[in-house]
């Protein structure tokens, strides 16, 4: 069976770096297609033009009537499914799908496919560390660097991909070999009726699954499969069969699998709890995966872990600098903070604040007061923020982010570490949260 029929139309909606896989994708295989997208001057606009000119584009307001040209619509995860032109095309019989979708259903080796609200790219990039170190050829991308459809090559012996809510919600069969929900917190409310919603984006994910990976400490996380698909478990209590966990032993932590230490958690160059997790969720994934212990825990002990995620950048004074940038909602700013909180000897100062994404900071409330000497607000829901935190911890606002590290050094006492962990995407003032984290460090630096 063919695996898309040569004889219909598709269009690509939303011509980013996903919209730009597809069309290379479906020019390489012969299918015709054309491509839409919402904006004037959509970002590959001018790569399309130069590679593929014959290739028909209607850039600004979707033209329900071109839309329904096709018989099937490649939806850019950028695009919530509920935009009105969609929904109209889709009440007429197109289809709706997207680039994950077509990446199942050609890709010849077995997937490690991971989701989950956080932690996503730390797993993934561990995972695919793993792969490598037990003489893999492996392909890592997806929500994290290279689009999915970029990594098709008949070469390789396994794929390890990240997966957002919003590919997952085009994506019928993913099929994986393995398939894990990391951890479920709120996150994109923007885009979600609810966290019910979200939930059930996420687990599309184990459609199909052979395996599945579950954190024990998340109820959310746990799949209702049926009873042959083997479940393997992680989470930072004792393991028991077909567990991942810690253990400890003369007074020393171990990563263990069921009654077995691995290695002993100081091994880990990766700080805090919430990276104790991530680690075991990699092993369990790998295990199941096939991989070998010894590799495993090879690329476990080299792992320095990503750049702005709690990443250590300077210390002035007594003073350490965090990079936690890629906090982009509640449930990551929670686990730096109680994480990075719990690990030093004196206090936070938290920069916080962005776009919050319409979601409920109540859950950051008590451990801030706990953990936090000040809060430095930025952004446009930093009032909602402050009305979140009331008179529990002091508040200072600013207006830029030079002005937020000036403050925060000027508050922190010796032994304390200022923390950007924002709770917020980093939209309202920045290109992207790399660009807020590279800005926060260039800040840093700057202090004397
Ligand atoms: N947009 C429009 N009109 C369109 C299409 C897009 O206005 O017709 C806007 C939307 O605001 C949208 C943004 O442009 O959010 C980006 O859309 P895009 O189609 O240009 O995106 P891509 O470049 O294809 O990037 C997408 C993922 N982006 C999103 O899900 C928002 C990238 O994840 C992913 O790396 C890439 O595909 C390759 O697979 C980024 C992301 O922020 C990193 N993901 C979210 C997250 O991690 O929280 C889910
Ligand atoms: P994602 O790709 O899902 O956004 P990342 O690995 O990039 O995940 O980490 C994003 C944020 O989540 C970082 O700010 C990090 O500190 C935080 N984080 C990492 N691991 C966990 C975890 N196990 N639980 C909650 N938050 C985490």
């Amino acid at each position: 069976m063919s695996l898309i029929a040569s004889d219909h139309f598709r269009i690509i909606v939303g011509l980013g770096k996903s919209g730009m896989s597809l069309v290379r994708f479906l020019a390489n295989r012969g299918v015709s297609f054309a491509v839409a997208d919402t904006r004037e001057n959509p970002p590959e606009l001018a790569t399309l033009r130069r590679d593929y000119p014959q290739v028909e584009v209607r850039c600004g307001e979707l033209d329900v009537e071109f839309l329904c040209r096709a018989d099937e619509l490649y939806v850019s995860p950028g695009l919530a499914l509920a935009t009105p032109a969609l929904q109209q095309a889709a009440a007429r019989g197109v289809k709706l799908s997207g680039d994950i979708e077509l990446f199942a259903r050609s890709a010849k080796a077995p997937i490690v496919a991971i989701s989950g609200s956080n932690a996503k790219s730390t797993v993934t990039t561990l995972v695919g560390d793993m792969a490598l170190a037990a003489g893999k050829r492996v392909a890592v991308g997806g929500n994290l660097g290279t689009p999915a459809l970029d990594l098709l090559s008949d070469d390789i012996e396994l794929y390890v991909m990240e997966l957002s809510s919003f590919q997952l919600e085009t994506t019928d069969q993913l099929g994986a070999e393995v398939a894990t929900v990391l951890n479920v917190s709120e996150d994109h409310m923007d885009r979600y009726s609810g966290l019910p919603a979200y939930h059930l984006a996420k687990h599309r994910i184990f459609r199909g699954a052979r395996q599945v990976v579950v954190n024990r400490q998340d109820a959310l996380s746990r799949p209702l499969i049926g009873e042959g698909v083997p479940c393997w478990t992680f989470g930072l209590n004792r393991p028991d069969i077909n567990g991942f966990g810690l253990r400890e032993e003369n007074g020393e932590k171990y990563l263990a699998f069921q009654f077995d230490n691995l290695m002993p958690v100081s091994e880990l160059k990766i700080r805090g709890a919430h990276n104790q997790a991530n680690a075991l969720a990699a092993l369990a994934l790998g295990h199941a995966a096939g991989l070998p212990f010894e590799p495993m825990l090879e690329a476990l002990r080299s792992f320095a872990g990503l750049v702005h995620r709690c990443q250590w950048v300077r210390e002035l004074r007594g003073v350490s600098y965090y990079d936690d940038s890629k906090a982009t909602n509640v449930g990551a700013a929670l686990a730096a903070i109680e994480g990075l909180g719990a690990d030093i000897n004196g206090k936070l100062v938290l920069i916080a604040g962005g776009d919050g994404k319409g979601a409920d900071f109540s859950a950051l409330k008590a451990p801030v007061a706990t953990h936090c000497r000040a809060v430095v607000l930025l952004g446009r829901d930093a009032e909602l923020l402050a009305a979140t935190f009331g008179d529990s911890v002091p508040l200072i606002r600013v207006k830029t982010l030079e002005e937020a590290v000036q403050r925060a050094a000027e508050l922190a006492l010796e032994g304390d570490a200022v923390l950007l962990s924002p709770a917020c995407a980093s939209l309202d003032m920045f290109k992207n949260f790399e660009e807020r984290g590279r800005l926060f460090a260039q800040a840093v630096g700057d202090l004397s």
